[in-house]
């Protein structure tokens, strides 16, 4: 078909924000602060480089560009021993059988994550082969709320933006979503992600008919 459906990662697929924070922990704790689950909260979505930064400030850190690319790399092999341990196991309930469905009425399916790390994650879950297209934070150089992730997906999937759906748990990814024109559905909190078109807790209510009724909807 010429519809397009662009799934983001971490939490989404995935719950890799908890081995993010362990990470994230560890290097706060070395330098001396505390780093709770709340703060967490803002770093999802956001870049590496960008998340460091948010976790300096809340520690009333400053560094060289130097030192910031050290604790990076540290943050980001701690990560990577976990990943290393992933199983399909942790995919998020429904995941499959959404993904199954969306390829069994001929659309197209793509990843839009701001991660750098996804190759290897969607490779422990064993869902590499179910996307069509993996646009990731190797392939852009604006992170979300910049649309680019989304539009170089479609662009990818040669869908034009206002036929794709994205589905995001991040309030950035909501932004960039429809900054790129595409119809947004967030996974997770409607206070939250207030932006998005639909909100659902998971993927374990939402219904293939709700997907297939997307574009027979007349926007307002
Ligand atoms: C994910 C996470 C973010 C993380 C970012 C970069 O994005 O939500 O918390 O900071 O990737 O990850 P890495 O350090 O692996 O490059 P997404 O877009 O998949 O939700
Ligand atoms: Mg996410």
């Amino acid at each position: 078909t010429d519809k397009g459906f662009i799934f983001d990662l971490d939490g989404v697929v995935v719950d890799t924000a908890r081995y993010h924070y362990k990470a994230w922990n560890r290097l706060a704790t070395q330098l001396g602060f505390v780093f709770t689950q709340e703060h967490n909260e803002l770093l999802k979505g956001v870049s590496r480089k960008k998340s460091l930064d948010i976790l300096l400030n809340i520690g009333n850190i400053t560094a060289s560009e130097d030192q910031k690319q050290q604790w990076m790399e540290a943050k980001n092999q701690e990560y990577l021993e976990y990943i290393q341990k992933m199983t399909p196991d942790e995919i998020l309930p429904n995941v499959p059988y959404i993904l199954k469905h969306l390829k069994e009425e001929g659309h197209h399916i793509a990843l839009g994550s701001a991660s750098k790390n996804a190759v290897q994650i969607l490779q422990k879950i064993m869902l590499f082969d179910a996307f069509d297209v993996i646009v990731d934070g190797t392939h852009v150089s604006k992170a979300k709320p910049d649309p680019e992730v989304f539009l170089k997906a479609a662009q990818e999937m040669n869908i034009r933006p206002e036929n794709c759906v994205v589905f995001e748990d991040a309030v950035a990814g909501i932004q960039a979503a429809k900054a790129a024109n595409m119809y947004a559905i967030g996974i997770g909190k409607k206070e939250v992600l207030i932006a998005a078109d639909e909100v659902f807790p998971d993927f374990t209510t939402m219904t293939p008919q709700f997907l297939g009724a997307i574009w027979n909807v007349p926007k307002v």
